[in-house]
């Protein structure tokens, strides 16, 4: 049905079209209106969680009718559009960005202060959006706000998960997951139950032949399950253009099987099966860096990429186009490869649905889809069983043995004198089961593969994907080293360090340019700057320590050097390798003198990340921590000179309050583990130092910073696999400093050491595989000189001015068109035209 009204009763929809709050006086009506009504309460009534749902949908509304008119310009104007495919979405909070992207906060602020509220109150009611793990999750989100900055026309499409990523606990030192039900009171979606897309699982295939005598295939039977879309706002910032992000909700299809169960008098089955489909979209898989094949997964991945793409090519056919222009129209970066199906999906639709012959959908297929690579790690790349996918997608089985078949004989013909070659690029590894080997299905369905950083992209070429390099030649890999939204990394979580910025460099500009922060480097040597510089570094400590106070209870001296590693916990990041070094310190202190301990500079090592809730080496390392921070944090002969803090349930909103307050951070990945990292340009941006190995974007960042501003320690990647081996082969010494602490963890110190021992012997006697003792004397000098400089105060504060003014290359902004020009090939579009 058109739904479109007729022209000649526009005008009266025109008088009343809704408007935008312009100054405090039009937001507080809006305010006290959507408090009054949307949530029937009063200036009676009115507690910091309903000042925050109405200051939310006032701004809510002014997002959607931006959003209403961005959609609509869009589509009027019909450029090419850019789809990204995630899996997660860790977007954090919402409102205070939405405040800050429209420009509003200020009014907000006085706002709220007339009606009696602190905006700060307010803004910390919400609860974090996280529908994602980590890094990557985190990347999609910096991806989004930045297409919508630089007037991308540009979708996310996910997941509506029902529970985000689980709250940590910590219980006696250990880590419990409690769930995290994220939906209530959460005004940023808008459910659009008129878009649904129904989809297939498991049944059979038939072959037929068509009118003109052609074999085709059908994919009958099976079970249905709806896809329901839930829309979420993405403003710009400074910007009008609001884009969209689609979330899938999976629901019973209401389709003529339950009735016939109601009928049937079958209620609690029919009721069984409505959970059923609804399990598909309930939760977040909990795991960073590691796969575990199950079924469930393999349903959330083709139950989004069937939606989503069905939603990308309904759009398409309203144009009326041909077939191949698709390609002109639509990109669609796969996020990793938890979206690799949506290849075979769009393949499937052009040759069973839309009859088109093999090799033009294939064209078709690989001009559309990018794929991003985000790890080497063995534990991470995806594999799915091939029994398990005839069952559940009998007819993309088909369809990946077709793209391999063709593939095969591609690469056979032109290396007729290398057998070996075939098994080692085939799709199917010849196992048992037999496995599908995604990351080769997303290379050979795309026309661009690219890696996180410099060091990953070569790896790629070298190691993991050499013989596709063979194959494709060069051109099919690239590098784009991550970045990260200033917007929300720099001015929202550091708002006074953006403000004395903006007073130097004479505007904002450097939001939206981060370049520009070059022009600081003049500054260095401006002694009132350096002052300035050094209250907010000091004054983001003290927020920091009261959060520390309020959460654990513990005093830290906000003198003190703070040291920070906040990451997922994981063997190959090495936060083992990090709370070592801290009993190392412990140890060193108790063997002092008065005199000696006067020299000592004071340290808080500041901890938090999520492990894996199957992962024990990682929450056995989390449960050393806390039972390092019980021992230290009460020893009398240790006092202000070391504090240990795990900080529980660390998420999105937390590093905005931690990333400002660091004086050093740790990213001491094993070189060649660690993709990018992206905390380590969020540290820098704010004005800390860090310490780090040769790996992932830290490399960049000292070419950009200058080795003179970085702690830099370590084996080379070159060195790790010689390393390894040599363990292997029995050539294993334990580090002298690094048995010391060993024997003071046998010893019993933090407790029982049958807690630990797991974790020293997978270093003393299993190999030492992320070479934590290799690396040991290094990094315990290398923290010496880093106390060392922290003593000079003036010539941190340099270095620390000096690394902010080079950041400018980490700016989500330079990967966004780095995507759009090399990959992408889209346009921006300014929907005020
Ligand atoms: N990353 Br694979 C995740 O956060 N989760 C994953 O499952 C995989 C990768 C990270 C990389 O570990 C990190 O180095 C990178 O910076 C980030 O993706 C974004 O590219």
């Amino acid at each position: 049905v058109e739904a479109s009204i007729p022209e000649e009763l526009r005008e009266a929809w025109k008088k009343h079209s809704a408007t935008e709050f312009k100054n405090k006086d039009e937001f507080e009506r809006d305010l006290v209106r959507h408090i009054e009504t949307t949530l029937a309460r009063s200036m009676y009534n009115c507690d910091e969680l309903a000042a925050y749902s109405g200051t939310a949908l006032a701004f809510r509304d002014r997002l959607i009718i931006e959003w209403n008119k961005t959609q609509q310009r869009q589509t009027f104007k019909d450029q090419k559009r850019i789809y990204y495919l995630s899996l997660e979405f860790l977007m954090g909070r919402t409102l205070d960005n939405a405040m800050l992207n429209v420009g509003l906060k200020d009014a907000a602020r006085d706002g709220l202060s007339d009606l009696g509220f602190q905006i700060e109150d307010v803004i910390n009611q919400e609860h974090d959006a996280a529908l994602g793990n980590g890094g990557l999750g985190r990347l999609a989100a910096c991806f989004l706000d930045s297409m919508a900055t630089l007037n991308y026309p540009a979708w996310g499409y996910g997941l509506r998960y029902r529970y985000g990523i689980f709250k940590q606990e910590i219980v006696n030192g250990y880590q419990v997951e409690v769930p995290d039900y994220w939906l209530d009171n959460n005004p940023w979606e808008f459910p659009r139950h008129e878009i649904t897309v129904d989809i297939q699982f498991y049944g059979n295939v038939k072959k037929y032949q068509d009118e003109s005598g052609k074999i085709a295939h059908s994919w009958e039977d099976g079970e249905i399950v709806q896809a329901i879309a839930y829309d979420v706002p993405i403003p710009g910032y400074g910007t009008k253009t609001t884009n969209n992000l689609r979330l899938w909700s999976s629901k019973a299809s209401s389709g003529e099987f339950d009735f016939q169960k109601f009928n049937a008098g079958e209620y609690e089955s029919a009721v069984a099966d409505q959970q059923r489909a609804e399990t598909i979209s309930a939760v977040l898989y909990p795991n960073d860096n590691l796969e575990q094949g199950k079924e469930l997964r393999l349903k959330q991945q083709y139950f989004w990429c069937a939606a989503s793409l069905f939603d990308i090519i309904r759009r398409f056919k309203k144009t009326k186009r041909a077939w191949g222009e698709f390609p002109d129209q639509v990109a669609i970066q796969l996020n990793d490869t938890h979206p690799a199906l949506a290849i075979v999906e769009l393949q499937r639709i052009l040759i069973d649905k839309e009859g088109l012959e093999w090799d033009e959908a294939w064209t078709i297929v690989t001009k559309t889809f990018g794929y991003t690579n985000h790890t080497v790690l063995p534990e991470a790349l995806e594999k799915w069983s091939v029994p398990l996918m005839q069952n559940l997608l009998p007819r993309h089985l088909q369809i990946i043995y077709d793209i391999n078949m063709f593939f095969l004989q591609s690469v056979e013909k032109r290396f007729p004198n290398d057998r070996d070659i075939l098994s080692r690029v085939s799709i199917i590894e010849e196992s048992h089961p037999k496995m599908v080997r995604m990351a080769y299905l997303a290379i050979i369905g795309s026309h661009k593969v690219n890696g996180v950083a410099e060091l990953h992209s070569d790896l790629l070429k070298t190691t993991l994907f050499k013989d596709f390099v063979k194959i494709y030649g060069p051109d099919r890999f690239t590098n784009v080293t991550n970045g990260i939204t200033p917007r929300r990394w720099l001015h929202q979580a550091n708002p006074r360090l953006s403000a004395l910025i903006a007073e130097k460099l004479g505007s904002y500009d450097f939001l939206r340019d981060l370049t520009l922060l070059d022009k600081l480097e003049a500054f260095v040597d401006d002694k009132a700057f350096r002052e300035e510089w050094a209250v907010i570094k000091r004054e983001n400590k003290l927020r920091l320590a009261r959060h520390i106070k309020a959460t654990t209870g513990y005093d830290v001296n906000p003198n003190a050097l703070f040291d920070v590693q906040v990451k997922r916990i994981h063997e190959y990041k090495r936060q083992q390798l990090n709370i070592f070094g801290v009993i190392h310190r412990y140890l060193s202190i108790k063997a002092m003198s008065a005199e000696e301990k006067k020299k000592v500079v004071p340290r808080v090592s500041i901890f938090g990340g999520k492990a894996a809730p199957g992962y024990w080496m990682a929450k056995t390392i989390i449960h050393l921590i806390n039972k390092v921070a019980d021992v230290v944090n009460k020893d009398p002969d240790v006092g202000d000179l070391l504090k240990v803090i795990f900080i529980a349930d660390y998420n999105v909103s937390k590093a905005e309050i931690i990333c400002p307050a660091s004086d050093i951070s740790e990213h001491i990945s094993t070189a060649g583990t660690e993709g990018s990292g992206t905390s380590n340009m969020k540290f820098v941006l704010n004005g800390g130092l860090i310490i780090g190995t040769c790996d992932g974007a830290n490399i960049e960042i000292t070419r950009e910073i200058s080795e003179q501003n970085i702690f830099l320690f370590g084996n080379l990647a070159e060195d790790v696999e010689e390393l390894r081996h040599r363990h292997f082969y029995g050539d294993f010494k334990l580090d002298p400093h690094l048995e010391r602490v060993f024997n003071a963890i046998k010893d019993n110190m933090f407790g029982d050491k049958a807690d630990f021992s797991a974790l020293t012997s997978s270093i003393e006697d299993h190999g030492d595989y992320y070479l934590v003792s290799d690396d040991f004397n290094s990094y315990i000098t290398t923290h010496e000189m880093v106390d060392e400089a922290f003593q000079n105060k003036e010539e941190w504060l340099a270095k620390s001015i000096t690394s902010v003014a080079r950041m400018g290359f980490f700016s989500m902004d330079r990967v966004t068109n780095e995507y759009a020009d090399s990959i992408w090939n889209v346009e921006p579009l300014d929907v005020t035209d």
